[in-house]
C-alpha cells in the first residue's frame, strides 16, 4: 500500500532532480512537482485511492502530475523519476551541497571535467582544472576547496545534515509502523541523540516473533532504493538519496536495552557496560544479565536498565560520555530545558518582511494558540534592502500592534526588529528611532568571509549597542551548505556576560544556531539564551522542539533561557537591559 508520505517523497525527489535537469530551481516543472508534493502531504484522504480527476481537483495538482501519481500507485515507479535517478546518482547530487556550486555548475563540471562526485571535484581542484571553466578563477577554486574541507563533504566521511535526516526518519518510521506485525518503530542512533549530522539512520522495529516477513516488507518499501543486506532481525537498505538505513527487529521485552544499545553513543555504552561488569553482570541489546545465573535483571524499559545500574535515566541528547554517566550515577543530573518551559517566542516575522509569509494577525493568533505569555514581532530592518521594513512601515505596525494587544490580554506583544549587523558592527536606523522599539534581535546576514578578529569585533560591537537584546543565529551557518562565520567564542561569551545580551538558539533545522558544541563551551558561564523559531510562517512557530533539543545537547538548563521566565521577570529584564 502506497501512503501519502511515499507519494509526497517521490514528488519531492522528482522536483529536486528536475532542478538539476533544468539547471534552475525556478523552472516551471520544479514548481509544479513541489506544489503537488505539498498538496499530497496535506490531502484529507489516501491519494492512492483517487482517480486522475479527483487528484486534479486537489489544489496544486495538474493533469500531468496526476498521471504520474497514478503511475506510482499502480506500478511503484515513475519512469521519469527512475531515469532522473539514474542520470543523477546521490554522489553527483552531493556536488550541489558545496557553496558556490548550483545545478548549472554541477552539470558544467560533469560535461567539462568529467566530475561525478565530491571526491572527483577535489581531484580536479588539486589539478587546478576548475579555473579553466567559464566564471571560475584561482580565487573561487580556493573557496570551493575550503568549503569542502569545512563541511566534511568528502566520500567516505559523507554525513547527512539533521534536517534531511529527520525528514527521512519521520517517513521511514511511519512506513515501518504501518507494516503488519509491527508494534512500534522508532529512530535510534545519532538521530535520536540529535547530532547535527548523521552517518546512517538506525531504526528499531518492535515486533513479536521472527522478523523475516517484516524484513521482506521493508525491502519492498517505495522509499528503499537498494537492499544492502537482509536478515531476519537485521537489515541494511539505501534510500534514494543514498542514506543507509539500518533496521533491527526487537522483541517487546527487550525494548529498553535495545533502545539503549542502538541509541549509543558508543562511548556512552562502553561506560555502561563497565558499570555492569563491576556488578557481575553483562549488558547487551538483549538486557542486563547476571553472569553467574543467566537471569535477566532489566531489559524492558530504559528507565529499568539505568536504575539497575544505579543511575537516573539519561536524556538521549546527553549520551556522549561528557560527564553524564557520573552525574546520573550521583543523582546530580542538571535540569535541561524542555519544550513545555517556553513561555514566548522572541523572533517572529510577518509579511512585512520580504520573506515573511503571513500577516501580523495570523502570527499573533498562532502564538496565542500556543499559550504564550509574550511574543516579539521582529521583521527585518531597513538595511536588508530586499527584505526590510521602512520607518513608516514599522510605525504603522506599532499602531496596529497596540490595537491588537487588546485582543490578547494574556499575551504581551513586543514590537521588535531583526536588525542587520553590518561588517563594522553597526545596525539599522538611528539611536532615537531604535528607542521606540521594545526588543532588538541583531544578526549577521552578509559578509560571511571576514577573518576571525573582524567577525568577533563585529558581533561584540552589536552586543554593546543598547538597542540589541539578543544576537540572532550567531554563526549564520546553514547545515551542510554554508559554514558559520569565524568567531572567537570565548570573547563573545565574555561580551554576553558583560553586556547582558542574550544569544539566540535558532530552532530552524537547517540552522540550529548557536551550535550545540558551542553551547557546551558556555556550560559554566553566565550567558543568557533565547530559544526562538525565527518563524516566517504560522506553522514554523511549532519548530521549538528542534531548538530545545539542540540546547539540551549543549547542556542548557531552563534558568539560563530568558523565554522560560514568567512575563513579569522577563519584561523587567528587558526594561533593565534596554536602559543600560
Ligand atoms: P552515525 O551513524 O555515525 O551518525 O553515529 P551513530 O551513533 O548512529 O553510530 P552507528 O550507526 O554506527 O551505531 C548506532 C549505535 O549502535 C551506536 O551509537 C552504538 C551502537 N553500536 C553500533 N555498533 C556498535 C559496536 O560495534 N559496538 C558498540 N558498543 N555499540 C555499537
Ligand atoms: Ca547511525
Ligand atoms: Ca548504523
Ligand atoms: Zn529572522
Amino acid at each position: 500500500m502506497v501512503s501519502n508520505d511515499d507519494v509526497a517523497a517521490a514528488l519531492s525527489d522528482l522536483a529536486a532532480l528536475t532542478v538539476l535537469a533544468e539547471g534552475s530551481p525556478q523552472a516551471f516543472r520544479v514548481r509544479a512537482y513541489e506544489n503537488a508534493a505539498r498538496a499530497v502531504a496535506g490531502a484529507p484522504g489516501s491519494v492512492a485511492d483517487m482517480t486522475v480527476r479527483e487528484l486534479t481537483a486537489l489544489h496544486g495538482i495538474g493533469e500531468a502530475t496526476a498521471a504520474k501519481i497514478r503511475e506510482f500507485v499502480e506500478t511503484g515507479h515513475i519512469a521519469k523519476l527512475d531515469a532522473l535517478r539514474e542520470r543523477f546518482p546521490p554522489a553527483f547530487r552531493d556536488l550541489t551541497r558545496v557553496p558556490g556550486i548550483g545545478p548549472k555548475t554541477a552539470l558544467l563540471l560533469r560535461e567539462g571535467l568529467g566530475v561525478e562526485d565530491v571526491d572527483g571535484l577535489r581531484a580536479a581542484l588539486e589539478r587546478q582544472e576548475l579555473r579553466t571553466l567559464p566564471g571560475f578563477g584561482a580565487k573561487s577554486e580556493e573557496k570551493v576547496a575550503r568549503a569542502i574541507d569545512r563541511l566534511g563533504l568528502g566520500g567516505k566521511e559523507r554525513r547527512t545534515p539533521i534536517g534531511e535526516a529527520m525528514r527521512l526518519a519521520d517517513h521511514v518510521v511511519a512506513a515501518l509502523a504501518a507494516l503488519p506485525g509491527v508494534l512500534r518503530a522508532e529512530p535510534m542512533g545519532s538521530v535520536r541523540r540529535f547530532r547535527e549530522t548523521i552517518g546512517d539512520l538506525d531504526v528499531i522495529v518492535v515486533a513479536d516473533g521472527p522478523g523475516g516477513e517484516i524484513m521482506d516488507a521493508v525491502a519492498a518499501l517505495p522509499l528503499v532504493a537498494e537492499v544492502v543486506a537482509q536478515g531476519d532481525r537485521k537489515s541494511a537498505v539505501l534510500s534514494h538519496d543514498g542514506v543507509q538505513i539500518d533496521v533491527r527487529v526487537v522483541a517487546p521485552g527487550h525494548y529498553g536495552s535495545a533502545a539503549m544499545y542502538f541509541t549509543g553513543s558508543k562511548a556512552h555504552n562502553i561506560r555502561l557496560r563497565q558499570r555492569a561488569l563491576e556488578r557481575g553482570w553483562t549488558l547487551s541489546e538483549y538486557g542486563l544479565v547476571d553472569q553467574e545465573t543467566g537471569a535477566t535483571i532489566a531489559s524492558e524499559t530504559e528507565e529499568q536498565v539505568y536504575r539497575a545500574l544505579g543511575m537516573a535515566w539519561v536524556p538521549p541528547e546527553l549520551r556522549e560520555d561528557r560527564g553524564e554517566v557520573e552525574l546520573a550515577a550521583a543523582g546530580e543530573m542538571p535540569p535541561l530545558v524542555a519544550e513545555a518551559d517556553l513561555r514566548g517566542d522572541l523572533h517572529v516575522h510577518t509579511d512585512l518582511s520580504g520573506d515573511g509569509r503571513e500577516p501580523l494577525e495570523a502570527m499573533l493568533a498562532a502564538a496565542a494558540a500556543r499559550g504564550y505569555e509574550y511574543v516579539a514581532i521582529t521583521d527585518h530592518g531597513e538595511d536588508l534592502t530586499i527584505n526590510g521594513a521602512s520607518r513608516q512601515q514599522l510605525r504603522a505596525q506599532r499602531a496596529q500592534i497596540a490595537r491588537l494587544q487588546e485582543r490578547y490580554p494574556g499575551m504581551r506583544i513586543l514590537q521588535g526588529c531583526e536588525l542587520n549587523i553590518a561588517p563594522d558592527g553597526s545596525i539599522d536606523y538611528d539611536p532615537e528611532f531604535l528607542e521606540e522599539l521594545d526588543w532588538g534581535v541583531a544578526s549577521v546576514h552578509t559578509a560571511f568571509d571576514l577573518d576571525q578578529a573582524a567577525q568577533t569585533a563585529r558581533v561584540i560591537t552589536a552586543m554593546e549597542n543598547p538597542a540589541v537584546d539578543v544576537i540572532g543565529h550567531l554563526t549564520g551557518r546553514m547545515l551542510g551548505r554554508r559554514p558559520g562565520i569565524d568567531l572567537d567564542f570565548e570573547a563573545v561569551f565574555a561580551a554576553a556576560e558583560r553586556t547582558g545580551t542574550a544569544l539566540e538558539v535558532n530552532c530552524h533545522l537547517d540552522r540550529l544556531d548557536v551550535p550545540a558544541d558551542v553551547l557546551l563551551r558556555a556550560r559554566d558561564r553566565d550567558v543568557l539564551f533565547a530559544i526562538d523559531t525565527d518563524a516566517h510562517h504560522t506553522t514554523e512557530l511549532a519548530n521549538t522542539g528542534w531548538g530545545v533539543r539542540n540546547a539540551r545537547r549543549g547542556w542548557v538548563g531552563p534558568e539560563r533561557v530568558v523565554n522560560t521566565w514568567g512575563a513579569r521577570r522577563f519584561l523587567d529584564w528587558v526594561g533593565a537591559t534596554r536602559r543600560r
